[in-house]
């Protein structure tokens, strides 16, 4: 089918919108839906058959007016004339949207930091030389940062810079008073002031979470502004601190990213070797399962037991992590997790923490498949539990490979899709601008000038999941697809980075296909391709820094807010991309988030989100959930800050892009 992008249409909506039992489109991705429809076939089900057992939804619970917070109730606000509008508390439904949905930042900005205080936790482990395996891998980005916090490295070998800067770090964390360091180090002048102005300065990691739980206990804060208010500011506190850590902690001391080609999908599985999938999000464990694989004595026991060799590969943001350093195949995102084991090819599934599905368990256990829990935040009821501990992490990783080989000789029927697609990851602030800038200067300028010249319109940062009330990885592609033939730089993190790897849009060949004239020049000219991988969820960090140093650069602003830029997660699914969301639109970037947060029970707290918080904060939210509407209305929120900064019109019409899935 060939269509015009402006021709366009009822997707994703009308994807939520099916009845229940009627046949609907569940993947875009052609080797995905190999897998479900032998998954149909045998009777398996997988989570998309358990969304459809869900359906009809609670309205209630949709439009986030259902108050459970204390023992009076459940109250529920009626979005009808008739019906009580106020909880018995007397919260309505402003009050009710606004606590839920602060509470949901609190508990992202909670797992991204959490993780994060790992990360560093275990580079002061390494540093006192009590984590065996690990190694600063990164010294000279250790140093680096040294010189950003003002910690004198003088005289000191890399262990104390490193348990210095860890025990800083791990302050950022529970800091009671003050101020978290980054802003004030990376961000402008003029926003620092604005966050200052606002209130919405973050003290500390933690002091933020905990205020939040204080405000949204009942009887507490019942001023829907001053809720999100503070939402903003805990959500500041994840993208400006324990994401930011996680990022620059985990490339100290797993070294940092550079250009790397891997391949993506479940045809990286291997039919002739042990295959381990690692899925969850902690790169500690990960790296170390890397590691472990490689070992000889591993790679022979394996060759004992008839296996040619072992294959780790992994699913949501450890593959991320892992593909990033370490170049690891990428077995697939948020929605693969089930797919792969229904390969019968997976001997372990590894386990860390976040975007695990329970049913991953009962589902293994048709197959010969052994989940592996390995944290003890996150067990699951009939898993195996193999404790990791930073202390033994490699002796613990290397357990885990000998059950993986020892289960290898259990398979039953294997049948591994055939489908795989080659990328190219591994780009950060700095290897990306080396790229642009020329082999010997690594500098913003060429990205600002090709901006202001108009060969580029602006950038984008589409991230975020897969969501089974959606097509998947479909309102990535379209969404990318459209801003890249629009002359927009896309960077991407996380599974939707992985869904349009799939597609092969993380190929530098992509640029002739589909990216308009402009940002094929560019692309073409640095050898880049059009849409760039920065890693994991937490990464999005990187494109915040990235963005303030394009304006420190010159020539377009003085704040995020002034920047030809937008954000969007398309298939939005956890409370981790809702704090993404908010600690962008505190930035100043416009998000368009889909599908809607639960709020638009209360058309007070939607209008504040979606128009009213601009004059706040300078970025504001959509909830668009047409993938290719949604990419126009970032357009023009592009084409509106260009005009703002009297930039030159843009050099190239639009290509039109043909979508064919
Ligand atoms: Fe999870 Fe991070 Fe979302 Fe993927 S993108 S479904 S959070 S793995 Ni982060
Ligand atoms: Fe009901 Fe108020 Fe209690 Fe919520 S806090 S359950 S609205 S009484």
């Amino acid at each position: 089918m060939t269509t015009s992008p402006k021709r366009k249409r009822k997707i994703d909506t009308a994807a939520e919108k099916v009845p229940v039992k009627a046949k609907r489109k569940r993947t875009s991705d052609p080797v995905a839906q190999q897998v479900l429809d032998r998954t149909d076939a045998a009777g398996i089900e997988t989570a998309y058959d358990r969304h459809d057992e869900q359906e009809p939804r609670c309205g209630f619970g949709e439009l986030g007016i259902c108050c459970r917070i204390c023992e009076m109730g459940p109250c529920r606000i009626s979005p009808f004339a008739k019906g009580p509008k106020r909880g018995i508390c007397g919260a309505t439904a402003a009050t009710i949207v606004a606590r839920h949905l602060i509470r949901q930042v609190a508990a992202g900005a909670s797992a991204h930091s959490d993780h994060g205080h790992d990360i560093v936790n275990t580079l002061l482990l390494t540093a006192k030389g009590s984590a065996l395996g690990y190694v600063i891998k990164s010294p000279e980005r250790l140093f680096e940062l040294a010189a950003e916090w003002g910690v004198s490295t003088e005289k000191k070998s890399v262990e104390e810079v490193a348990r210095e800067m860890a025990e800083l770090a791990l302050k950022e964390f529970n800091n009671q008073e003050g101020e978290i360091r980054y802003p004030t180090l990376r961000a402008q002048k003029a926003t620092v002031e604005r966050r200052r102005r606002l209130g919405i300065m973050a003290v500390g990691v933690e002091h933020e979470i905990v205020e939040t739980l204080h405000r949204t206990h009942e009887g507490v804060d019942a001023d829907y502004k001053n809720l999100i208010l503070h939402g903003l500011r805990t959500s500041l506190g994840d993208g400006w601190a324990g994401s930011m850590l996680a990022t620059d902690y985990g490339d100290v001391l797993f070294g940092t990213p550079e250009p790397v080609r891997s391949q993506v999908n479940l045809g990286v599985l291997k039919e002739d070797e042990v295959n381990i999938v690692v899925h969850g999000h902690e790169p500690t464990l990960s790296e170390m399962v890397v590691a472990a694989s490689r070992d000889p004595e591993m790679v022979k026991l394996a060759k004992e037991k008839g296996a040619k060799g072992i294959m780790v590969g992994g699913i949501c943001c450890t593959a991320n992590e892992i593909l990033m350093r370490q170049g690891a195949p990428v077995v697939g995102n948020f929605l693969h997790q089930e797919l792969a084991v229904a390969t019968g090819a997976v001997d372990v599934m590894l386990v860390d923490v976040q975007c695990i599905m329970p049913a991953l368990v009962e589902h293994a256990q048709r197959f010969h498949t052994k989940v592996i829990t390995t944290s003890k935040k996150a067990k699951i009821p009939g898993a195996t539990h193999m404790q990791f501990d930073e202390h033994t992490a490699y002796e613990t990783a290397k357990e885990i490979v000998k059950v993986a080989i020892e289960n290898y000789p259990n398979r039953g029927p294997v049948d591994i899709p055939q489908g795989k697609t080659d990328l190219v990851a591994g780009f950060t602030v700095r290897n990306t601008f080396t790229h642009l800038g020329g082999r010997y200067r690594s500098s913003f300028r060429p990205l600002n000038d090709a901006i202001i010249s108009g060969r580029l319109r602006g950038v984008a940062a589409v991230v975020g999941c897969n969501n089974v009330k959606k097509v998947q990885d479909q309102s990535h592609i379209r969404m990318v697809r459209e801003l890249i033939a629009n002359d927009v730089l896309v960077v991407m993190t996380g599974c939707g980075a992985t869904a349009c790897a799939k597609e092969g849009l993380l190929q530098p060949e992509a640029a002739f296909k589909w990216a308009g004239k402009g940002l094929q020049e560019i692309c073409e000219t640095v050898g880049i391709p059009p849409v760039l991988h920065l890693g994991s969820c937490v990464d999005n960090s990187r494109i915040l820094v990235a963005l303030c140093e394009m304006i420190k650069e010159g020539g377009l602003g003085q704040e995020l807010a002034d920047l030809p830029i937008a954000g969007a997660a398309p298939e939005a699914m956890c409370e981790k991309a809702i704090v993404i969301g908010f600690y962008c639109v505190a930035s100043g970037a416009y998000v368009n988030y889909s599908p809607a947060m639960r709020v638009l029970g209360s058309s007070e707290v939607t209008k504040y989100l979606t128009e009213e918080i601009e004059e706040v904060t300078g970025g504001k939210f959509s909830f668009e959930g047409d993938p290719v509407k949604a990419a126009r209305l970032m357009i023009e929120h592009m084409d509106k800050k260009r005009a703002a900064l009297k930039l030159r019109p843009m050099m190239y019409a639009p290509v039109t892009a043909e979508i064919t899935e």
